[in-house]
Formats: C-alpha cells, structure tokens, sequence
C-alpha cells in the first residue's frame, strides 16, 4: 500500500514520503469448521503455467492424515482436494486458485451447526462449557463473548491445517520446479529422541513409505517413541514433539538482513509457530548454540578453488545468516505440545455454573508429530516460494525462471 505524507500548512509543498508496506505476492487464506461442511483454501500469486498434479495434492493431505496416535476422526475422513479455479488443462493459469475439501463428518453435524437457524436449533447444539486447558476454549469464548466454545474450537482445531497442506502441495510443486524439495521428519517423542543427525537421502525416503508410523528416520528410536506413545494412550494422556523440516537445495538470497519482517528466519518461525499446538521453533542448532560458546558453533568459511565455490565447515546455522538463505540446506524445527483435550481430563470450571469441574473431553489425537511435519513442510514451503516470487517475480513460469537463471549467473561470476 503506498501513502503520501499530506501538505505542510504553510502552503510549501512538503517532500513526498512513499512507503510500501510488505504484501506478500504470494497470500493465501483459508476457512472452515472442524465439523462443518468443509475447508476451503485461496492462493493468489502463484504464476501461471505451473504444471498441478491433483494425485500429489491429494498424496500430501493423505501424508497428514498419517501417523501413530491419531484418533477416529482420521477413520472417518479421507482428505481430497477439489481445485475450482486457477488450475486449467493441469497446469496453473495465473487467476487465484480455490480449493475445497469436503468434512465427511459433516454429515453428523449438520443439526449442531447448521448454517441458518430454525426452531428447535438450540436442542441439536453440542455445547462446551468446560474449557479445556491449553486449548483456545476459555480465551476464546471471552474474547468473542460465548458462552459455549464450540464455535471456537470448531475454528481452533487442527483440521483447519488440511487447508494448509493443499496450498503448500502448490508451493511445494512451484519450488520444485527449480529443483528445491521440502520435507520432514520427527527428532523426538515426548522424552524420546534420535540421538544423531539424519541424512536428506533418509529423509527423502521416510517420506516415500507407505506406512507411517512416527516419522522417525531412526527404526529402534521409532519403537521407543511408539511405547512412549502407548503409555500416554494407557494413561488416558497425550503427548507432544519435535519435528525438523528440511528444505533441500535452496539457492542463496533469499529473505534481507534490510528489515525485521524481511528476514526469512523470522517468517519462516512465524510460519511454523502459528500451527495448531505449536509452541516453538528453532532455526538450525539454536538451542545447542545458546548453551557453546561461539568458536564451537559457527559454520567456517572456506574456498574451493577447483570448483570455484564457497564451502562451509558445518550448517548449524539452518542454511540463514542474517536473515538470508546461505546456499545450505534450510533447518527449521517445531516444538509440539501435548494436545490439549485429554481423556484423563484435568481441572476447569463450566462456564454455565462457574463450579469446578473436569474440561470437556472430545474424541482427540493422543500424538500428532509426524502429521505436524506435514505441516511444517507445507508451511515452510508456503515461506519460501514467497520469498522467491519476491525476489525473482515473474507472471509465467518461464519469467520466473530466466530471473532465477541470471541471478545464478551473477552468483557464480561473483
Ligand atoms: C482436533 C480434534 C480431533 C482431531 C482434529 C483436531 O477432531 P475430532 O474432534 O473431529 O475428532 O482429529 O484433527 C483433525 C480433524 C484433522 O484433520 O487433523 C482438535 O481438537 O483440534
């Protein structure tokens, strides 16, 4: 958005300040309720002639709905994306792409959320008014004056991240066009964590199985992790985890030191921070790097004369330095929390007596880490093409890429 700074009032004409706020090129939006008719997902920005495999889309959302320690929901809905505009002839046209994913669950719902009201509409409601700590029952219900959450956690649910994925399979498939990959796997389960580094190659083919159990790279760390998973189902709990997203073969510059909302780093831990249960995020080896002192942890500079190319002596720093994507492969983790509706469940208060009272239990995940990788890639993803339509634009594919090409040229010369 461009504004002009307004006239002094001594009549002299004052110098015109033109700022422009960051708006991505890239914007996407999403909306539905966890138990409504369905989930629907804009993006605007992708440039046309973008080849669109629905197949992959609907692969990424089947990834998501994957793991050890989802609930019946997961038994119930089998995620696919209708894309009703923006896609022609399986290739992108330029025009905002619109995607909807049907709820299957819908069909149980219908009376407890209907869109228009009608007699006897207050006796189907499924109210909640024991709000379960850690989720957004109580804040939200104060904040938007109800005395019953379900409208709240309808929103709150991590259904909506359905949506997030089919967007990122076309961030992913746009990034893919230069050769850039995005994916994930799970470092640890509650107390229980891979020991060592994974390669990108065990990455890639973690991704490609057919069966899912924790997305651990690791076989016997995953057998850990899964009886750390069991015992939370035992006990009525629920678990939380880290996951690491890799996005592979990333060119140097992207994101700017030049302003704190430029800097991809930080969008990159918004980006993953605002999914559902997140509560934090480190970039590279951040937290080994608070607790070493600096020679131990920063990456060395060193030269290849032969292939006339900077090398780096390790990538602690997640592939960002000052903000900038360093050439190196990008590392960005996720902090899960243990989900919040447990069918143990812990003290609260209903909203309809102000007594003591348990919260509410709904039928939940127990362990959610390796569908949240999904989501991180798809996030991550989403990040990074934008930063790369702002550095290198384009309206067709074919711009994209002659930017891309010269700038790789620049780079190699330099
Ligand atoms: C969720 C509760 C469960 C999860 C849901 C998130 O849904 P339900 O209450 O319908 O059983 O399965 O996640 C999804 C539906 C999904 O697609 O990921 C919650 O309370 O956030």
């Amino acid at each position: 958005m461009f504004s002009k700074s307004a006239p002094s009032a001594a009549g002299t004409p004052a110098p015109v300040a033109v700022t422009m706020e960051r708006s991505s090129m890239l914007r996407f939006e999403t909306a539905g309720e966890s138990h409504g008719e369905c989930l629907v997902a804009t993006l605007t920005g992708l440039p046309a002639g973008i080849p669109i495999s629905i197949q992959f889309v609907n692969h990424e959302l089947w990834r998501r709905q994957q793991g050890y320690g989802r609930g019946g929901r997961m038994k119930i809905e089998t995620d696919q994306a209708e894309i009703v505009s923006g896609v022609r002839h399986s290739h992108t046209i330029g025009s905002p792409i619109a995607i909807i994913i049907r709820n299957k669950d819908w069909k149980n719902w219908t009376g407890a959320l209907p869109v228009e009201d009608s007699d006897g509409a207050e006796d189907r409601k499924k109210p909640v008014t024991r709000p379960r700590p850690g989720h957004a029952d109580l804040a939200g219900a104060i904040k938007y004056n109800f005395q019953d959450a379900r409208y709240i956690l309808e929103r709150a649910s991590a259904r909506e991240t359905s949506a997030r994925v089919a967007v990122g399979a076309f961030a992913k498939t746009f990034l893919r066009q230069f050769g850039i990959e995005v994916l994930s796997h799970v470092i640890a389960i509650g107390p229980v964590r891979l020991q060592r580094q994974a390669a990108w190659d065990e990455i890639v083919a973690l991704s490609q199985k057919e069966e899912v159990v924790l997305g651990c790279v690791d076989p016997e760390t995953e057998t850990s992790m899964k009886e750390a998973v069991d015992h939370a189902y035992r006990t009525g709990d629920t678990i939380g985890g880290i996951f690491e997203v890799v996005a592979h073969n990333v060119p140097p510059g992207l994101g700017s030191h030049i302003t704190w909302d430029s800097r991809l780093d930080g969008r990159l831990a918004q980006a993953v921070v605002s999914m559902q249960a997140v509560k934090g995020v480190e970039i590279g080896s951040a937290e080994e790097q608070a607790a070493s002192y600096g020679s131990q942890v920063q990456d060395t500079i060193h030269y290849d004369k032969e292939k006339r190319r900077f090398t780096r002596g390790a990538n602690k720093a997640g592939g960002l330095e000052g903000g900038m994507t360093n050439g190196q492969d990008v590392y960005v983790r996720g902090f899960l929390k243990p989900i919040s509706t447990l069918r143990r469940p812990l003290e609260s208060v209903d909203l309809a007596t102000r007594e003591p009272s348990l919260a509410a239990y709904e039928r939940s995940d127990v362990c959610v880490a390796p569908a949240a990788g999904v989501i991180g890639e798809a996030m991550a993803a989403i990040v990074l093409a934008q930063a790369f339509l702002e550095k290198f634009g384009g309206d067709s594919l074919a711009e994209t890429r002659r930017n891309l090409e010269g700038y790789l040229v620049q780079v190699r010369e330099f």
